[in-house]
């Protein structure tokens, strides 16, 4: 399937791709069952500032876990083998540095919209070589809080972002929507096992989720370019004033 060249295609003009049906319904079973594993037997290990919930009083309103890849043999070989690594290695034109795998969930009753970004911002690289990929683990639509993208962003120049006060979102394009970019935007709606692909330089965005029972689990996958120098130092400055901030404000 990522021999596929018309995805690399609509990689390249738009910015971003679906994958249908990227992994077998076997395969997502499979998968989600080491997602409620990890939550179970990792999370309790973690730094808590990889670990967001919108309500720390709910373990169900987790959000956001960061770096699973890095506590756990199966999300590793998931991040640094087969056919994701393909994928982001064919859409970068080259080796890549796998650098975040992370679960994105927004709970019902509970949760926010995903502000509008482009994930350079947050990436500090020279050049912005990256991408991320987005695995969606059930059901996504406009209800839920699917992920809208606009076609060709990435060939626009980087926007200035802003704080939001998003927990796990913590930068937002200030002067958005210029001209008809809300009318835009598509809305990918995905089935499980669907996987959707950005580049780094795309405006995404979702809404939060307005059913009253389903949840909208993803993971995402973040790979980086070896081309791409990192800003290592600002980098590393901004996540320790963000982890001290979240703390000063009892979010994690
Ligand atoms: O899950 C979401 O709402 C958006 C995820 C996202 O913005 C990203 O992975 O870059």
């Amino acid at each position: 399937m990522i021999h596929d060249e018309l995805w690399l295609d609509r990689y390249r003009t738009d910015g971003f791709f679906v994958g249908r049906q990227f992994l077998s319904p076997d395969e997502v079973t499979e998968l989600v069952g080491h997602v409620q594993r990890y939550i179970h037997e990792r999370i309790p290990t973690m730094p808590s500032e990889q670990v967001f919930y919108e309500d720390q009083q709910q373990p169900e309103s987790l959000k956001q876990i960061q770096q699973m890849w890095k506590h756990d043999d199966y999300f590793h070989a998931l991040m640094t083998e087969g056919r994701f690594r393909q994928v982001a290695e064919k859409c970068l034109d080259g080796p890549v540095v796998p650098k975040n795998l992370q679960y994105f969930n927004k709970s019902p009753g509970v949760n926010q919209p995903t502000p509008v970004h482009q994930d350079a911002f947050y990436f500090m690289l020279d050049p912005p070589l990256a991408l991320t990929m987005w695995l969606a683990l059930d059901e996504v639509d406009e209800e839920n809080g699917c992920v809208r993208y606009i076609p060709g962003s990435h060939r626009q120049p980087l926007r200035s972002h802003q704080r939001t006060g998003t927990l796990g979102f913590s930068q937002g394009i200030t002067d958005y929507p210029l001209a008809d970019e809300r009318e835009r935007e598509v809305p990918l709606c995905a089935r499980p096992g669907d996987l959707l692909v950005h580049d780094a330089m795309t405006i995404h965005r979702a809404d939060g989720n307005r059913s009253s029972t389903r949840t909208r689990r993803a993971l995402g996958m973040i790979y980086y370019s070896e081309r791409a120098k990192e800003d290592t130092a600002r980098h590393a400055k901004y996540q320790r004033q963000l982890a001290s901030e979240m703390k000063s404000k009892g979010r994690v």
